[in-house]
């Protein structure tokens, strides 16, 4: 299986948290050099949500960067999107990779090491692993890992395969080189990007700018 290129920033987004619809948000992200961003919704009925990703799916194709859709292979396939990110109760990765072709990027959120270790062995792109610092953008948040936690995880996935680990939970501009440094491919972030409307673009352009090199 080929090696999915990660950029190292990988914003998602939060409606609900920023007041914005999704679409916009993907537009300032990628105004601010994101490559790869995540549709995060957990309340709109599919309906409106599909809209939205429609829309999101046009602004991203616009300026080359690539668009996933978290939780719903279904909305993935009917937008065009180009993956989707699934969490432990989910649709399986298997029946997500069935469904969405070889060519789909196709993530999955694990909490520990034993989920990241099982986790190593399913037709996946990536592996999100956290949280790694608390967080409050994600209700009944797995506890947390921190570092070592992430140290474990890295070493343990890299003995079985060269798959991409993306970090999240609570990665800042203050923390954010620190867990790349401690193995990390990439950092998954709602608030620290996204929480103000205001800025989104420069804060996403400065953070790239942190971790480049
Ligand atoms: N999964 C684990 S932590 C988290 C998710 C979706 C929330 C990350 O949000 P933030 O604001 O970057 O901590
Ligand atoms: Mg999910």
């Amino acid at each position: 299986m080929r090696r999915l290129n990660l950029p190292k920033v990988y914003p998602i987004t939060d409606r609900w948290l920023s007041g914005l619809p999704h679409a916009e948000q993907v537009a300032r992200l990628v105004a601010g050099g994101a490559r790869l961003v995540q549709l995060r919704e957990k309340r709109l009925p599919a309906c409106a949500f599909y809209e939205e990703a429609v829309e999101a799916v046009r602004i991203a194709k616009a300026r080359q960067a690539r668009l996933i859709i978290n939780d719903r292979a279904d909305l993935a396939l009917a937008v065009g999107a180009d993956g989707v990110h699934l969490g432990q109760d989910d649709l399986p990765p298997e029946a997500a990779r069935r469904l969405l072709g070889e060519e789909a990027i196709i993530g999955f959120s694990t909490h520990n090491v034993e989920q990241a270790i099982a986790a190593a062995h399913l037709p996946i792109d990536y592996l999100a692993i956290g949280p790694i610092f608390p967080t409050s953008s994600k209700e009944n948040p797995d506890p947390v890992i921190g570092l070592d936690g992430l140290r474990r995880v890295c070493a343990s996935v890299r003995k079985i395969r060269d798959l991409p680990i993306v970090a999240i939970g609570g990665i800042s501009e203050e923390n954010a080189r620190a867990v790349i440094e401690a193995g990390a491919d990439a950092v998954a972030i709602i608030s620290a990007l996204i929480a103000e409307a205001e800025g989104i673009e420069a804060r996403t352009r400065r953070l790239i700018g942190l971790l480049k090199g």
